[in-house]
């Protein structure tokens, strides 16, 4: 079995301005990401298994809503806090991460915020516990990057509303015991929509075929004719602002998670340059490889320092969107480019099972696509620079 003894560079001393239960939690989940992630990730990457007892699991170790109050189940933690357990899920492995912000920020969060004290009772203690396991559907087969033009849609009949409509590319939609559905009323407008497994004329399809995030769990959700309680439908907050609020919250996660990949890849790549040796010396001595090297700390380093202003932002509910949009896009971009420079420091033995890097670069392909591609962020951000919308 693959020792895994990682520990995350920290170059610029950023740990001296974590608290020292910052650095508690960070450690528990780093080792819990040891001994139940590392051991068996390329087993289930390989098999395209979703191991469905981690769900449990990652609720045991306060995972899933770990910002919200302790009433619902939540370890209120603050987004550092948050940050870091993302980081290290994802340096396990970025479909664990998906799962667990998934859980947190699109499917607790939208409840927490925008639902009822009956709703909230209801699903957040089993939520946080992972005695239940939920989904975000907000894409659509054709409407991805542009939301608002969704098709799913309800009428309202007596007590219930029926509901009509599909969503694509859903995490956790075939074991996901509810999902968070964005659906248009009669007047178009946009409302967040609490849909349970075994509604009559709900279900799930899985999506196969995926070189990306394969330990994850992806697929459909179909709606014919669903009908749904009114008392379903979340109250307090509509239009299409009331999702992408739950996104701020989840890129914010993905901010943190993508720069745990990357120091993984990093860290195999240094460990592997001092052992490999080529023309009679370790490639660690060549200016080549230094230079991948350094520019990848670099690079980490100053992601490192963007998430933790980032962080302290939201502490103090003062982060905007376009400052999530720029950690979002930074993040991910640098994970991807540290991995494949990773992949170029080990030469053949980099495309294998037997080291982490592959595996992170081929599902950083999907963290660079989803909760918005990086060219929609750059567009969010050309928007807030210059006042004018590249959209419409
Ligand atoms: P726009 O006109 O900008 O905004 C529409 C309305 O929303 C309001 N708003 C916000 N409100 C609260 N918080 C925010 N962050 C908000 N951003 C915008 C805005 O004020 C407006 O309100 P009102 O009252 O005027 O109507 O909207 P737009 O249609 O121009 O589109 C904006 C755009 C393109 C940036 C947005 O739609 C977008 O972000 N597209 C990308 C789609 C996306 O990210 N999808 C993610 C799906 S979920 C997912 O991928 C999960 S992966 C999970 C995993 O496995 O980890
Ligand atoms: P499109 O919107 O069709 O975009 C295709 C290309 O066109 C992209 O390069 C895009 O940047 C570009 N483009 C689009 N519009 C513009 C423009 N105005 N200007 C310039 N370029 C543009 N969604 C959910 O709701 N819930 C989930 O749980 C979820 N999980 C996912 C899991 C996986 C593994 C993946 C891959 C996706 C998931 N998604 C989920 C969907 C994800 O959010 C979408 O894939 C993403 O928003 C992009 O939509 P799209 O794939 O339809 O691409």
């Amino acid at each position: 079995m693959k020792t895994d003894d990682f520990n995350s560079p920290d170059f610029y001393q950023i740990d001296d301005l974590l608290s020292d239960e910052h650095k508690i939690i960070r450690s528990s989940i780093r080792d819990f990401v040891k001994t139940e992630i590392t051991p068996h990730i390329e087993s289930w990457y390989e098999e395209a298994i979703f191991p469905e007892h981690i769900v449990e699991r990652l609720g045991s170790i306060g995972a899933f809503g770990p910002y919200l109050p302790s009433k619902y189940g939540g370890a209120g933690l603050d987004y550092l806090s948050y940050g870091l357990i993302m980081q290290e899920i994802e340096r396990g492995d970025s479909g664990m991460r998906s799962t667990a912000s998934v859980q947190s920020s699109l499917v607790m969060y939208p409840i927490f915020k925008f639902g009822s004290e009956e709703q909230k009772g209801k699903y957040l203690p089993k939520l946080a516990s992972g005695e239940m396991l939920g989904c975000f559907g907000l894409t659509e087969p054709d409407h991805g990057s542009d939301p608002s033009s969704m098709k799913t849609h309800y009428k309202e009949e007596g007590e219930h509303i029926i509901l009509d409509g599909s969503k694509m590319w859903i995490s956790n939609a075939a074991l996901a015991d509810i999902a968070i559905v964005w659906a248009k009323n009669e007047a178009g407008r946009i409302h967040g929509i609490i849909v349970e497994r075994g509604m009559e004329g709900f279900s799930t399809p899985s999506t196969h075929g995926k070189w990306s995030l394969r330990a994850s769990s992806t697929g459909e959700l179909v709606f014919q004719n669903v009908k749904v309680p009114k008392s379903n439908i979340l109250p307090n907050k509509s239009g299409l602002g009331a999702p992408l609020m739950c996104l701020d919250s989840a890129r914010y996660g993905i901010a943190w998670g993508a720069i745990g990949a990357a120091m993984d890849c990093y860290e195999a790549a240094r460990k592997y340059a001092s052992e490999r040796k080529q023309f009679g010396k370790p490639i660690s001595k060549f200016q080549l490889t230094q230079k991948k090297l350094a520019e990848m700390l670099t690079e980490i380093t100053k992601a490192q320092l963007l998430n933790l202003r980032l962080g302290q932002l939201m502490n103090d509910g003062n982060a905007s969107t376009y400052q999530i949009s720029m950690a979002k896009r930074n993040n991910v971009n640098t994970a991807l480019n540290i991995a494949r420079e990773s992949r170029q420091i080990l030469g053949a033995m980099g495309i294998t099972n037997q080291f982490p890097i592959m595996r992170h670069m081929m599902n950083l392909e999907s963290v660079v696509t989803y909760e918005g591609t990086h060219d929609i962020h750059l567009l969010i951000l050309g928007k807030e620079i210059t006042g004018e919308s590249a959209f419409f």
